[in-house]
């Protein structure tokens, strides 16, 4: 087998001619993959991100500190406008409603959809597996994809319930990675999607990019085989664009979109309360925030610079401006906005974005021990030192083009507890199980149940639990049941004999395990 001249002229004129260099080493099957790879390699576009990063990398593998740039980005950042921001604290309970009536209304219509970006590897978590498969250890063991899909069938609940319509449809688009999508889908398959229609869940694969070393050669994987890694969760704008997500979302009449990571166990999906904000706001594009826990907190900051919005990362920004205080003596910073990767977005907006700046979003560098054969031709497959980068593209780094940008912000309690690590005292399994047990104690408490004082405790310390599912409650509604009721830990509460196809009109029974004896309690539908 030869190789084609117009493939060694393509990677003659791209600069990558070295991918060549074990030719005469590999059997025809080797060579059949590696002219595979080089095929499905945009060599444009890795030339254009590694000629605009190069500078920045450079001056970084030189041993110089990025001193300049944040002190640039101090200069003009600003925090966000307070007419462009929320906050569901100040909110008053009238406006709250209001918002959530607005975001119910637009789900019962069928105009909003999920997007998941699933196609993270999980690395810091180290698992093997999608992270969305990851089972906490809660009592009823479900993953965390179980737990949104069932989200998603409470919400599609109570939009019907709250408008008197049947067939309120979340679309859930799921982003996966060539390192994620075959395991996801068969996962949803072996679990008959968790009750969700089959055709309302739709994946599909972002791009890969491979890594470069250095000076920006592609290194290989194997000698008849490149490197490839996702492109970074913004891969999602090309793979909307090439992969016709946009045009399905269109066809089925869908106009808003929220955007979320797979990892924050408390995520509310579709949170109506945001998309009524954001409808009342009149925005294209959105961010949902928490507070940040302290000043140098590892979170980027949303906030405005120049005339546009960005996020800027921890690393960007001086430790004095982290620390800046507002002018109140609230005590409060100035840049507090903590992006938790939870975006709204309109279709128009995302549909403008993909067709006019998907080439402009920048790349950021991940600098990495990557698996690769070196120099003199060896297989590295631990390396001990960098060797070399792979290039990603962030969702957020789309706010510049928004028109009219806003900002909402949640209790971080109530909202966002990630999985990032297996182990340590942040954003762990433990964590992600203790935070969604103490939302569900309060939802108790706030329901008016007697419960024993000190039963924060008993959770954190003594390992007792509390779950509510999903089908039962989205965001602590429907437990008024339980007023007056004296309730002793462990508490399960789930939705026993449920069908797989959510039916809100058939009777439903819902089982409170309250320690070991079952009270079962017969209701009608969603009413109590
Ligand atoms: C993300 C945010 C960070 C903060 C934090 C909160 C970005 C770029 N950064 O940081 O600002 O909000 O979350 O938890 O959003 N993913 C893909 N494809 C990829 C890479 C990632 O789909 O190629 C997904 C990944 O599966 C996850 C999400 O994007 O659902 C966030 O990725 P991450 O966990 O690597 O991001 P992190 O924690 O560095």
């Amino acid at each position: 087998m030869e190789i084609d001249s117009a493939v060694r002229q393509r990677l003659t004129n791209a600069n990558q001619i070295h991918l060549l260099a074990y030719w005469s080493e590999l059997n025809d099957e080797q060579r059949q993959i590696l002219l595979r790879d080089i095929n499905e390699v945009d060599f444009e576009r890795v030339n254009q991100a590694y000629d605009a990063i190069k500078q920045e990398l450079l001056t970084e593998t030189n041993g110089q500190t990025k001193t300049e740039t944040p002190q640039v980005i101090d200069d003009i950042m600003e925090p966000i406008p307070d007419h462009m921001a929320g906050s569901i604290n100040e909110a008053s309970k009238e406006q709250l409603d209001t918002y959530r009536q607005q975001g119910l209304k637009a789900v019962s219509e069928s105009n909003v959809c999920v997007l998941l970006l699933a196609g993270g590897q999980g690395t810091r978590l180290g698992v093997d597996y999608p992270k969305g498969m990851f089972d906490v250890d809660l009592p009823s063991k479900k993953s965390l994809y179980q737990i949104q899909a069932e989200r998603i069938r409470r919400l599609e609940q109570l939009a019907n319930e709250q408008y008197n319509t049947h067939n309120a449809t979340i679309t859930w688009f799921i982003l996966t990675s060539e390192h994620t999508q075959e395991q996801t889908e068969k996962y949803f398959r072996s679990h008959n999607c968790f009750g969700l229609k089959r055709e309302n869940i739709i994946f599909f694969e972002q791009h890969t990019l491979p890594a470069l070393d250095l000076q920006g050669k592609i290194l290989l994987e194997e000698k008849y085989k490149l490197t490839k890694a996702a492109d970074g969760n913004g891969g999602l704008y090309r793979a909307l664009k090439t992969r016709g997500v946009l045009d399905e979302m269109k066809k089925r009449h869908i106009k808003y979109v929220h955007v979320y990571g797979v990892d924050n166990i408390l995520v509310r999906l579709a949170d109506p309360i945001f998309i009524g904000f954001c409808l009342e706001k009149n925005a294209d594009c959105a961010a949902k925030v928490v507070k940040k826990t302290i000043p140098t907190e590892a979170v980027g900051v949303i906030c405005k610079v120049g005339e546009r919005f960005q996020v800027v990362e921890y690393s960007e920004i001086l430790e004095q401006t982290a620390h800046r205080k507002k002018p109140d003596n609230s005590d409060e910073l100035v840049f507090n906005a903590g992006n938790i990767c939870n975006h709204f977005f309109t279709v128009d907006f995302l549909q403008d974005v993909c067709q006019k700046h998907e080439n402009e979003l920048r790349y950021h560098i991940a600098k990495k021990k990557i698996p690769a054969i070196d120099n003199n031709g060896v297989h590295v497959s631990k390396p001990t030192q960098i060797n070399g980068i792979k290039l990603e593209k962030f969702v957020f780094d789309v706010f510049p083009f928004s028109k009219t940008f806003a900002v909402w912000e949640v209790c971080r309690e109530d909202e966002f507890s990630p999985l990032k690590n297996s182990s340590g005292a942040k954003d762990t399994a433990i964590t992600c199980r203790r935070d969604l047990m103490l939302q569900h104690v309060r939802w108790l408490q706030q329901s008016g149940a007697h419960l024993p004082s000190d039963i924060e405790k008993h959770i954190e310390t003594v390992g007792k639990t509390c779950e509510i599912s999903p089908l039962v409650s989205y965001a602590g509604e429907n437990l008024e049941y339980l007023k007056g009721q004296k309730l002793e830990l462990p508490i399960s509460i789930d939705k026993k004999n449920d069908k797989q196809e959510p039916d809100i009109d058939l009777p439903k029974k819902i089982t409170l395990t309250n320690g070991i004896k079952p009270i079962s309690i017969q209701t009608n539908g969603i009413h109590h």
